[in-house]
């Protein structure tokens, strides 16, 4: 780490935190406490709401209300846009504030959330311009005695529960357009990273959202957000986090109202490096992919497929790249990787990399605990000698681990990057364009790159083949997933009767 990096400090004691409902903070009062230490020192930072099973229902109700009375879905586009480029602006001047919170609850690298918050501008931007241009469709074509037209309302309330590996972004990849949508929202946080949820219901508020139309109720899983799965007035529900929570929504839908389901779920995405692609770029590509946010992303490239005759010496070049991250105290300007978020994951992480040597792949570097601030931080690490029946190799690690598999030929390359359940995302690295879009139509994933990863914008939707989820978030496709279509049938003229 560079000694001469500028270090933010930890707060001095930890700070209280409401709820948001109806357009204000809710004070904890008698309710139980959650107290949150930074992943990155050991160090208590939040007291967080145990919201009860009543809080959740007064937020379904507010958030109820204010789509039945249309005080959002009734206005123009125009005018829920201008709510949105408001907020965008405030997000924008609030930067500083908002990311410091994420570190500190994260463990994410400083510079890296203020990146974040810095997209998450834009994604209010384009949510607005979206809202202006939501529409529908008209059939003109039915002969002169009748109009067809297809109109999109929004589906209503929208339960939202998001995780902790980018729980800023990941509410912004989905917020403004469920809000574009004109839907109403109740979000829940992942109960170790809530602050900045409920930081941006106070900033929607300061924009002004009308009351009601985005609350958050904060809590663990397993009651609050298991209430919210299965909560009668919640018309539709987006769920980000793991396949196992993933199938107890689907579950919970079916018990209950049938509410539109929203699925971002787990991945083990590969990245397909040949032999004429450029190595040095690769290299660094994939060193990104795995160590950006310490691998704890649901399209972190986990899995390198590499043509055979590089395999030694690309891996050797990734396992170099990758000794040089800064992996660091997240407060410190100069660190590019974090701690890791969770004690689970922690465990997790450290559970895979055993087993992998169990399992008898070669660990080639990295791996091992780091003693940095008093958080916890692992090396980023490389095993080769991987085949795809190990554990290491099937199984979302959600962790700074690559495996590398070799392989001989494209049809080859592309059976091993479809032979898993999941379907989120796949680079490519060649300089032949004719291999790169092949490969593209034929690997099942729902974001595919070429000579690139983790790349993106505001106008890309996201989301997952396979076991990795339903539907898209972001994007035109993600206001209209928040959008149910209506046919509206209009005869023109006198009937023709059907009783004389
Ligand atoms: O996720 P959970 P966890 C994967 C990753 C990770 C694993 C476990 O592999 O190792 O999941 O992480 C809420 N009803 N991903 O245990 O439990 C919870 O409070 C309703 C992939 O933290 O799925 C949080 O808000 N809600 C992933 C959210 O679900 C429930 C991101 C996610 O937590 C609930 C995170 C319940 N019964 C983990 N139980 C991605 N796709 O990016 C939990 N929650």
């Amino acid at each position: 780490m560079d000694k001469t990096s500028h270090t933010l400090s930890v707060p001095t004691t930890p700070r209280e935190f409401g709820f948001y409902l109806d357009g204000d903070w809710v004070a904890a009062g008698d309710r139980e406490i959650f107290e949150r230490s930074s992943p990155g020192h050991g160090v208590p930072v939040s007291h967080i709401p145990r919201c009860t099973k009543e809080d959740l229902d007064a937020a379904v109700a507010s958030a109820r209300t204010a789509f039945d009375d249309r005080r959002w879905a009734g206005l123009s586009g125009a005018d829920r846009a201008s709510v949105l480029l408001k907020a965008a602006e405030v997000i924008r001047s609030r930067t500083d504030e908002i990311a410091y919170w994420e570190t500190l609850e994260n463990g994410k690298p400083i510079a890296q959330a203020r990146a974040e918050v810095q997209g998450c501008v834009g994604m209010f931007e384009l949510a607005a311009g979206l809202a202006r241009t939501l529409h529908g469709d008209s059939y003109n074509n039915s002969g002169d005695g009748a109009f067809g037209i297809v109109t999109r309302e929004p589906v209503g309330v929208v339960g939202l529960i998001t995780p902790w590996n980018f729980p800023f972004l990941i509410l912004c990849e989905r917020v403004p357009y469920i809000l574009a949508s004109g839907c109403t929202i109740v979000a829940k946080p992942s109960e170790v990273t809530s602050v900045t949820t409920l930081l941006l219901a106070e900033i929607m508020t300061q924009a002004g959202l009308p009351d009601g139309v985005f609350n958050v109720v904060t809590g663990p899983g397993r009651s609050i957000g298991q209430h919210l799965l299965e909560h009668m007035d919640v018309d539709m529900l987006s769920f980000t986090g793991s396949t196992a929570v993933g199938r107890s929504v689907v579950e919970a839908s079916g018990r209950t109202n049938f509410k539109k389901l929203g699925l971002e779920l787990g991945g083990k995405n590969p990245q397909i490096v040949f032999a004429d692609a450029d190595l040095e770029d690769a290299a660094d590509g994939v060193a990104f992919g795995i160590a950006f946010n310490t691998g704890q992303c649901c399209v972190s490239g986990s899995r390198l497929l590499v043509e055979r005759s590089v395999a030694d010496r690309f891996s050797q070049m990734v396992a170099d790249k990758l000794a040089k991250v800064r992996v660091g105290d997240p407060l410190d300007e100069a660190a590019q990787a974090g701690a890791i978020t969770t004690d689970a994951q922690n465990r997790t992480i450290l559970s895979y990399i055993a087993k992998g040597q169990e399992e008898g792949a070669t660990l080639i570097s990295g791996g091992r605990v780091l003693e940095i601030s008093g958080g916890q931080y692992i090396e980023p690490a490389v095993f080769t000698n991987v085949t795809m029946d190990m554990a290491v190799a099937s199984e979302e690690i959600f962790g700074p681990v690559l495996c590398v598999i070799p392989f001989d030929s494209i049809d080859e390359a592309i059976t091993i990057a479809n032979d898993t359940e999941y379907g989120l995302a796949a680079s490519v690295w060649t300089k032949d364009i004719d291999k790169a879009l092949s490969i593209s139509r034929r690997v099942q994933a729902g974001r595919f790159w070429v000579n690139t990863t983790l790349a993106g914008g505001p106008e890309l939707p996201i989301g997952g083949f396979k076991q990795s989820g339903w539907g898209r978030e972001a994007g035109m496709q993600g206001v209209e997933e928040y959008t149910q279509v209506k046919s509206v049938h209009i005869e023109i003229g006198k009937r023709s009767h059907w009783v004389e």
